[in-house]
């Protein structure tokens, strides 16, 4: 596009001078057309003579261009006017004196290509205007199509002004048509009747008026060049203007309305018009007709099922656009047909059940026994509502005879929450079998028009679908467009003219459709199929509905949307309408439609029977993403221990060589990594490790066993605080990295690490989604700063803390949260460690029966672990446990940030060699420990706040005092080890010391657990932070003297005595 200016400005005036530098110079221009490139040697310059001509302007010249590319190839394919225009020019014609009066030129049919213009002014004006007025119809046909299915138009709710008012015929109810008149854009031809000449006329009249365009009634007739950029012509490459605009409006303003214009691409725009534009390319063999009544019939009469069976139920069914199904299906269909092999989805509640029996074909007695209140739950946790829970079936698509695996994602309530971890299962899906294009896996997401518009997740989602470590390679999205979301109309819901325009910012076309035309539904969805086929970019299928109940089925929508519900009763279902028309048609008979209702009732009435025999609910037979192999058959771990997570000196020593080298050759690193990488080497040679090689040790050691390890979030690869460094830049050579992680081992496993959008929600999401493909895979997100989670607490809340009891599916993500008071401010200092602990769901009132295996156990039933780790080591311990324990729990880490770089908190390869174990609590054992008689205090602590109290304990002499344990498994709280710390130190009082202030941190959930813990025999006294809104001060000073405060109480022997 941007060379086919550059051409044209060669056809402006220029001056002397540059007319002077252009002489000579001869480019090859590439133009992209109907049938491929195609390059065009200049066969002269074409500067002065032509450029200067009146006529020409800067819009003219893209029609000029047009003219001369033609004209360079065959100079025949152009009228003869321009042919002698260009060869004057060439040949040296002043301004002005190289156009010749086509009339002398007695070429057959040039009667009737335009007919005798007066002037060459008038002729290239008129070609111009209808290249704008095809223009036009590409850019806003979309305004002026048939997308309302009740096709209403005088309804006026109110003189508000109304937001969606660009959309005017789409809106199946009118309620965007209220100020249509006012809207509708002039420049595009609108008629109740597009077809009718007579409407034509007026309309061209009423343009010509306003001067737009400058045609008349007369030009109706006129015979005009089509560009390039149409295909209204089929074979022709001339029509008359009547037939163009016939055209366009059959291509641009039925019952599809196409929005692409915006994308920045010539190919594809190209591409949708070809699809769009070519007459003829909408048609319908008989059997894909029946096929989609076929669909129709099952997507109607499921609903019409359960509302006969179960009236009382909400269900959220899909009334008013039961062409979803069909939709759904055709992608899946025609996808299936280009290689996918795999598709996984994510959908809110509305047809959700639908789909579940429809689409992804769910045993029908399996969801209607859902609806049985008495039917008892055979698994463990709280189960979730019918509405919610995923899918996974394999099975053969019955169109393409091909296997196909569907699943669907189980989700929250919250609205598009599950777009980013469809995402991230999907891209998980496509890593783990090699398909690196996304030709075998895809993800489909539906989505309501309200919550698509509105909700802040689908805007973060779209950012990830071109970022290499995220792209799914191309998402079908879907929107069920009832132009409703619960009480509130699109005027208040959404600023932007439609619901899908978030799309725009990923130059996503969007196809909007009126899901009252099964067939032109049927038809956009192939066509999304194609485009991400083809593209491997996202699409959107925009289907504007209407919802024939309210919110659910026992909402009276009549209290907030009385004239739009008036319209919807009148409002002939739509299986009625098509199936009119196709029985018209002569394709189905009356027979043969009534047949297939009565065989899918009779299927609906059979499976409703055996639900009847089903007498347990079994959550688990709606689980989204088994792991074959990793559980007994009967879905319980192969084992109830956890092996050593250490490893051989060996192989601390390899891992530790890659941390510290440059694996490849002629790479130059930055002088300040080369000091890092040195160092590390020389810990290497001490044999401890600080905290970034402790990490490196963990997941070198993953990948070398075959775990692929993703280390993904904000400035990741780095790591915020300069200390990771897992890709290296060539200091000379652009874009050239070396992650020297991949270097360990020639079988090793790959390692993804990944610098993240700057999202929070969307990622976190992503990531959960890629973790739950796999129980094979380390995966951890990484906050920039701990606080920095709460962005994402829909994911954390709704998915990662309870997903496992809602539904019974398992996942190992790693959330790395940097945590610490350290003088920042109220901002980058607090994960808020409180959050995650008030949502963990051990008993702090029951002490566990301490057996042998107490500490796989509590990991078995908890819904998560907390750990805070002090050193290096444990760090390196907890993230290979993750792997090496026989089931799969999330793992929140509070990591360290000053402590990366404290000479204290390093590690000895000791304590991670083979035989060793996480510890999650490291008890005190210094001279406190020799007489711990003698021990006055036992201070219990997490984290970074341990290096503060051994360093006070030492400058006051009290290393014989107090003892300090350090509790790094917060959760599941070490009851068993509590004790015997308790038991270890008979005379001493306890303490819990935190840094956070005493309303946050940890204090609430460990207070009770160790007076369960030692028969509340003692008191716990509190020293750390008095409580506070702020996570912590914005003054250095007040930061410092709270610190002293609470160390001045840790160690004052007397603080608690009164207690
Ligand atoms: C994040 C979130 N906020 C609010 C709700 C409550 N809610 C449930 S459905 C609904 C309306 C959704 O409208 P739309 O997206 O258009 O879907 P429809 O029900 O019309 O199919 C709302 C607000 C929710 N489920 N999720
Ligand atoms: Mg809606």
């Amino acid at each position: 596009m941007h060379r086919l200016r550059t051409c044209a400005a060669r056809l402006r005036p220029l001056t002397a001078s540059q007319a002077a530098q252009t002489v000579g110079q001869q480019r090859p221009i590439t133009a992209t057309g109907a049938a491929g490139s195609r390059t065009f040697q200049p066969i002269r310059s074409y500067s002065a003579p032509v450029a200067s001509e009146p006529f020409l302007n800067g819009t003219s010249s893209n029609y000029v261009e047009e003219m001369y590319y033609a004209w360079l190839e065959n100079p025949k394919s152009v009228h003869k006017s321009w042919d002698v225009f260009f060869r004057n020019a060439n040949a040296g014609a002043p301004p002005g004196a190289a156009y010749q009066s086509p009339l002398g030129l007695a070429a057959p049919q040039l009667s009737s290509l335009v007919g005798a213009q007066p002037n060459a002014e008038k002729l290239v004006e008129d070609h111009l205007a209808v290249q704008t007025l095809i223009r036009a119809y590409q850019v806003l046909g979309h305004h002026n199509a048939h997308l309302d299915p009740l096709g209403i138009s005088c309804v006026n709710f109110d003189d508000a002004p109304i937001r969606g008012h660009h959309v005017a015929q789409l809106d199946p109810l009118g309620i965007m048509d209220a100020d249509l008149d006012s809207c509708v854009p002039t420049d595009i031809i609108t008629s109740s009747d597009k077809l009718d000449v007579a409407v034509l006329k007026k309309r061209l009249r009423f343009l010509t008026v306003g001067g737009f365009y400058g045609l008349d009634e007369s030009d109706l007739e006129k015979v005009f060049r089509l560009p390039t950029t149409t295909f209204i012509g089929g074979s022709e490459t001339a029509l008359p203007l009547k037939e163009i605009i016939r055209r366009l409006e059959m291509a641009y303003c039925q019952h599809i309305g196409v929005e692409f214009m915006f994308i920045n691409d010539l190919d594809q725009c190209q591409w949708i018009r070809q699809k769009f534009e070519t007459p003829g390319g909408m048609q319908f063999t008989l059997e894909e007709k029946r096929t989609l009544l076929a669909r129709m019939v099952r997507s109607t009469r499921f609903e019409e099922f359960l509302q006969k069976k179960w009236s009382a139920e909400k269900r959220f069914g899909l009334e008013g656009c039961e062409s979803l199904i069909p939709a759904l299906k055709t992608i899946i269909d025609k996808s299936s047909e280009n290689g996918v092999e795999n598709v996984i989805m994510g959908m809110p509640h509305r047809g959700r059940l639908n789909v579940l029996a429809n689409v992804i074909r769910k045993e029908l007695e399996q969801i209607f026994c859902q609806f049985d209140s008495k039917l008892e739950a055979a698994d463990e946790g709280s189960g979730d509502v019918k509405y919610h829970l995923g899918m996974y079936h394999r099975r053969i698509n019955r169109v393409t005879d091909r296997n196909i695996t569907l699943s669907l994602v189980a989700n929250p309530s919250h609205l598009e929450a599950v777009d980013p971890v469809v995402q991230g299962k999907t891209k998980a899906e496509q890593f783990y079998c090699g398909d690196t294009d996304g030709n075998r896996v895809m993800s489909i997401l539906l989505h309501g028009d309200a919550a698509f518009a509105g909700q802040g997740i689908v805007y973060e989602t779209f950012h990830l679908s071109d970022l290499p470590s995220y792209t799914t390679h191309g998402t079908v999205h879907v929107v069920v467009n009832n132009q409703i979301g619960f009480t509130t109309d699109p005027r208040m819901a959404r600023s932007s003219p439609y619901p899908t325009d978030v799309a725009r910012v990923v130059n996503a076309p969007i196809f909007h459709v009126n899901a009252d035309d099964p067939e032109a539904v049927t038809y956009v969805c192939k066509v999304a199929a194609e485009w991400r086929a083809t593209f491997h970019k996202d699409v959107v299928v925009d289907l504007v509905c209407y919802r024939r109940m309210g919110h659910n089925e026992m909402d009276e929508p009549m209290f907030t949307q009385p004239l739009m519900y008036k319209q919807i009763k009148k409002q002939k279902p739509v299986l009625q309408k098509y199936a009119e028309k196709l029985i018209a048609e002569g394709a189905v008979s009356r027979q043969e439609y009534e047949e297939e209702i009565a065989k899918y009732d009779k299927i609906c009435e059979e499976a409703f029977a055996r639900s009847k025999d089903e007498k347990i609910l079994h959550i688990k037979h709606w689980l989204d993403s088994p792991w074959p192999g990793f559980f007994t058959l009967d879905g319980q771990p192969k084992s109830m221990s956890c092996p050593s997570t250490g490893i051989s000196e060996e192989n601390l020593n390899q891992i530790g060589l890659v941390a510290s080298s440059v694996p490849v050759e002629d790479f130059t690193i930055h002088g300040g990594l080369s000091r890092i990488l040195k160092g590390r080497g020389e810990m290497v040679r001490n044999r401890t490790v600080d905290w970034a090689l402790a990490e490196y040790m963990a997941l070198g050691s993953l990948l070398k066993e075959g775990i692929h390890v993703r280390l993904s979030g904000q400035d990741v690869e780095r790591g915020t605080f300069s200390h990771r460094h897992h890709v290296l830049h060539d200091q000379n050579v652009d874009k050239r990295t070396c992650i020297p992680m991949n270097h360990l081992a020639p079988d090793q496993a790959p390692y993804t690490v990944c610098n993240s959008s700057l999202s929070e929600y969307g990622v976190l999401g992503f990531e959960l989604g890629f973790a739950m493909a796999s129980p094979n895979a380390l995966i951890l997100w990484e906050a920039q700063f701990g606080d920095f989670h709460n962005t994402a607490q829909c994911i954390i809340d709704q998915f990662i803390c309870p997903g496992q009891a809602k539904w019974v599916r398992q996942n190992g993500i790693v959330l790395l949260l940097p945590h610490g008071m350290e003088g920042m401010g109220p901002e980058h200092s607090s994960a808020r460690p409180e959050r995650f602990l008030q949502m963990c769901n051990d008993d702090p009132d029951v002490m566990p029966n301490l057996s042998e295996d107490l500490a796989v156990r509590q990991l078995y039933d908890c819904n998560w672990i907390v750990v805070n780790c002090s050193s290096p080591g444990n760090y390196f311990h907890v993230l290979r446990r993750q792997i090496l324990l026989p089931f799969r729990k999330p793992l929140i880490v509070f990591t360290p940030k000053s402590l990366l770089r404290h000479p204290d908190a390093r590690s000895s390869f000791d304590g991670m060699l083979p035989g060793t174990h996480f510890q999650r609590l490291i008890p005190d054992d210094g001279p406190a420990a020799q007489r711990p008689d003698a021990v006055k205090r036992l201070i219990f602590c997490t984290g970074k706040v341990y290096y503060e109290l051994s360093k006070e304990r030492k400058n006051r002499g009290l290393e014989e005092t107090v003892a300090i344990s350090r509790m790094e498994q917060l959760s599941p709280f070490p009851f068993d080890q509590v004790k015997a710390e308790f038991e270890r130190f008979p005379n001493a009082d306890l303490v819990w010391c935190q840094e956070e202030h005493k309303n946050q941190g940890y204090y609430d959930y460990v207070k009770p657990r160790i007076r369960t813990t030692i028969n509340k025999a003692k008191n716990v006294g509190y020293a750390g932070r008095d409580p506070a809104a702020a996570p912590a001060t914005g003054n250095k000073n007040t930061h410092l003297v709270e610190l002293r405060r609470f160390l001045d109480t840790a160690f004052d022997l007397e603080a608690f005595s009164e207690q």
